[in-house]
């Protein structure tokens, strides 16, 4: 077999789908947007995670027509999920640097935001400080163009990269979100404590919101609220689940 054959034929097949975590103000408690996360149900194989084939994909550059894929599938998704919430909530995808690259990536953002009739505003899109890094003239040329249309941006995996907080400030990032490797043991590690503390306030000084990921367990919910974090995401509020369990549940669970 070979995975990179099955990646193209599984592109074409449609064999992906997106899984959707929530992220939860913590102001209101409530849903403010989701992270779409990408999953890969192969005949034979099973459920395949982002790590499984996301490497293989960038390495390949099938992750251009299979991010074209998600584009489209997360505004119309974005679509039933403005429905159920309102246009104040928020979409994130992933992009990973080769994405960037392609030429046709600001016709096929702005395609699918006219096709799916969803505002620009909602949609955001994740990128690590390592993928900002890697040709820092042609990303923030895209993110700039990007960003004109309303499309915000965040730095995923915050502080395990390298970016610099110059270099944020001159590009249309609007949102930092914390590693989860700070988070795990923000209770109990007091150097974890300080740099969440750190990033939060630093990010609010210079007009950041800040996500932290990850979170697990009500105690963690209590001392990143305490600390000021604006937005939280993790499995104490629900793993990645398909858009229709948001659009099952009445907006005041939510
Ligand atoms: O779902 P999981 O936690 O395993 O996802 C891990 C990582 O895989 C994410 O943090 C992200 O970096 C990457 N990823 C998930 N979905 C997508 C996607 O749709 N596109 C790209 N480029 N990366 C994704
Ligand atoms: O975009 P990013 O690579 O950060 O993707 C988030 C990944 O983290 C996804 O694969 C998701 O399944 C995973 N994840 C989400 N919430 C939690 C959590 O609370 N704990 C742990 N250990 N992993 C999580
Ligand atoms: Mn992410
Ligand atoms: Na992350």
């Amino acid at each position: 077999y070979c995975l990179e054959t099955e990646l193209r034929q599984a592109i074409k097949q449609k064999e992906f789908q997106l899984l959707y975590q929530p992220r939860i103000d913590t102001t209101t408690g409530k849903l403010c947007g989701v992270e779409g996360l990408l999953r890969w149900f192969h005949p034979l194989r099973g459920l395949l995670l982002p790590s499984d084939f996301i490497p293989l994909a960038e390495e390949t550059g099938l992750i251009v027509p299979l991010g074209h894929w998600v584009i489209y599938q997360s505004c119309y998704d974005l679509l039933k999920l403005i429905d159920v919430c309102g246009e104040q909530v928020s979409m994130a995808i992933n992009l990973s640097f080769q994405q960037f690259k392609d030429a046709r990536l600001f016709t096929v953002i702005s395609h699918a935001l006219e096709k799916f009739d969803v505002p620009p505003q909602c949609l955001e899109f994740e990128l690590t400080e390592t993928a900002m890094m890697q040709d820092e003239a042609a990303v923030a040329a895209a993110m700039s163009a990007l960003g004109k249309l309303g499309i915000t941006f965040s730095l995923d995996d915050f502080g395990t990269g390298f970016s610099s907080f110059a270099h944020i400030q001159q590009l249309p990032i609007s949102t930092l979100k914390i590693d989860r490797s700070f988070i795990c043991k923000i209770n109990s590690n007091t150097d974890d404590a300080v740099i969440v503390q750190a990033i939060t306030n630093l990010a609010h000084n210079l007009n950041l919101s800040v996500v932290a990921e990850g979170v697990e367990n009500q105690a963690q919910v209590d001392v990143l609220t305490k600390m000021g974090c604006d937005q939280l995401q993790g499995f104490f509020y629900s793993p990645p689940v398909p858009i229709t369990t948001f659009c099952e549940r009445s907006t005041d669970e939510l």
